[in-house]
């Protein structure tokens, strides 16, 4: 996390093999070039590369792993560079994960291919490289829709949502991007192609590596392209914004229209300080009269207008205020006030982010706890909690204390575990939360990912220091 160079150089004749596979103006080695794929969005995580290589096939790809794999050069794949744990950027200098090593990163941008949606199946195969906002559009364009939205839309790519295992906000209605994903095309650390794209929707046969590779962060292998099964347009939308008295209350609500709205898409979480703050920095103006404590975001989609379901839904609710929007402006200003928080907090300072899980009977307790540890570990700093209460999953933003500074970090994660939670629900381990893999897993559990990762890639090629502390065989 510190700003000094790496500084470790490829040798020449490595750079000469990378530049005959993906040719000379994809590998970049000037500083200016490569300075946006080094740093990441938060600007906590930064290393420097030696080199940013942009293959753009999964030949390609494969001889950029062969290339490195010779020299013992370690590769960290990256896509979109939305992550939020410094998984996808390279090592800094002087991080217990830093080594002497060369390293660069491998930029799936350019891996693009779109094909045409299989209208039987109702799946489509497409690059790693494709935004999510690119798949929308391709999708939607055939009369089909995609399970799975978040707010890094127009950046985030399908292959680092797959590898990082990315949630958003319809998990309550269509699940995590593993429960998308039919089949993959992948290479692993010794070059070889492993490629599961049948799009068979029953397929047995032997152990699930699709499953395996979302959410193993580029440790395992290098994602070039993905089959992923479609929903049905929902073209009518509503959504309301309901005013709640704690987090507690969001929960209680959130359950009891996950129960009555078959429609329901989305129950999302946010405090007033956040709203403020998103407000301040994209302007707007505040949905209610006055301040209240929570509030909770719920959206219905269906082929016909849900608004009248959700007005009953929510009518018998005892909130303290709410609004609603069915008009794409209206529910695009409600959105905002959820979507903005990331955005609003970056521009406030360098975040502390801790996405963590929490069981659902538990949030109101958690987001409670969660503040009074955070103000033990550092009085003056400031706190955001908002989330996707439907799913348990909080987002647990702090910002004030320095970005080494991991002592509220501590504090957060250690609370969820002892909870019952997890210490990342939907962005991953990164290199940010390598010190609790084995607090909220277990030895066991932890050796056997491990085990996997050293039959896969026993050099430590792919992204070293993400997940496990390297060397691979230390703690
Ligand atoms: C969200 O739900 C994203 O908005 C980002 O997962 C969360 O800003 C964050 O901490
Ligand atoms: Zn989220």
């Amino acid at each position: 996390m510190s700003h000094q160079t790496d500084g470790a150089p490829l040798p020449d004749q490595t750079l000469t093999a990378l530049r005959e596979a993906v040719g000379p103006s994809h590998v970049l080695t000037d500083p200016d070039l490569r300075a946006t794929y080094e740093t990441d969005w938060t600007r906590r995580f930064h290393g420097e590369a030696a080199a940013v290589v942009r293959p753009s096939t999964v030949d390609e790809v494969a001889a950029v792993l062969l290339a490195c794999g010779e020299v013992g050069a370690a590769v960290v794949p990256q896509g979109g560079n939305t992550g939020l744990v410094g998984g996808g950027v390279p090592r800094a200098a002087g991080d217990e994960s830093g080594s002497p090593r060369p390293q660069l990163v491998l930029s799936t941008l350019r891996l693009r291919e779109r094909e045409a949606v299989d209208e039987v199946a109702g799946e489509v195969t497409i690059g790693a490289g494709v935004t999510l906002a690119a798949l929308q559009e391709h999708v939607r364009r055939a009369g089909w829709d995609f399970g799975v939205d978040m707010g890094s839309r127009d950046s985030a790519t399908v292959g680092g949502m797959v590898a990082t295992n990315a949630g958003g906000v319809n998990v309550l209605r269509y699940g995590v991007m593993r429960q998308q994903v039919v089949g993959i095309e992948a290479v692993l650390a010794d070059g070889s192609k492993v490629r599961r794209l049948p799009g068979l929707v029953k397929d047995n046969t032997g152990y699930a590596l699709p499953s395996l590779l979302a959410g193993s962060e580029g440790t395992l292998a290098v994602i070039t392209r993905v089959r992923l099964r479609l929903v049905p347009q929902l073209p009518r939308r509503a959504v309301a914004l309901l005013a709640v008295d704690d987090a507690a209350q969001a929960a209680t609500f959130a359950a009891q229209l996950r129960r009555s709205l078959a429609t329901l898409t989305a129950a999302e979480l946010f405090d007033d300080d956040g709203m403020r703050l998103v407000l301040e920095h994209a302007g707007g103006e505040p949905p209610f009269r006055e301040a209240h404590p929570r509030y909770l975001l719920i959206e219905c989609a269906a082929a016909a207008d849900p608004t009248d379901e959700l007005v009953n839904a929510f009518s018998g609710l005892p909130s303290r205020d709410a609004v609603m929007a069915s008009d794409e402006g209206g529910r695009h200003r409600l959105w905002k006030l959820r979507e903005g928080h990331t955005e609003a907090v970056n521009a406030a300072g360098v975040p502390h982010k801790l996405d963590v899980a929490v069981p659902i009977g538990r949030i109101g307790e958690f987001d409670v706890a969660v503040r009074e540890a955070i103000r033990r570990a550092d009085p003056g700093a400031r706190t955001f909690v908002y989330g996707h209460v439907g799913d348990g999953n909080l987002h647990v933003n702090v910002l004030g204390p320095d970005p080494e500074d991991e002592s509220v970090d501590d504090a957060i994660l250690e609370l969820a575990i002892r909870m019952g939670g997890a210490v990342s629900a939907e962005h991953g381990i990164g290199v940010a939360k390598v010190r609790w893999l084995v607090a909220d897993r277990g030895e066991s559990d932890v050796a056997a990912m491990r085990a996997i990762k050293r039959s896969l890639d026993p050099a430590d090629v792919l992204n070293p220091g993400v997940l496990f502390a390297t060397p691979l065989d230390r703690g």
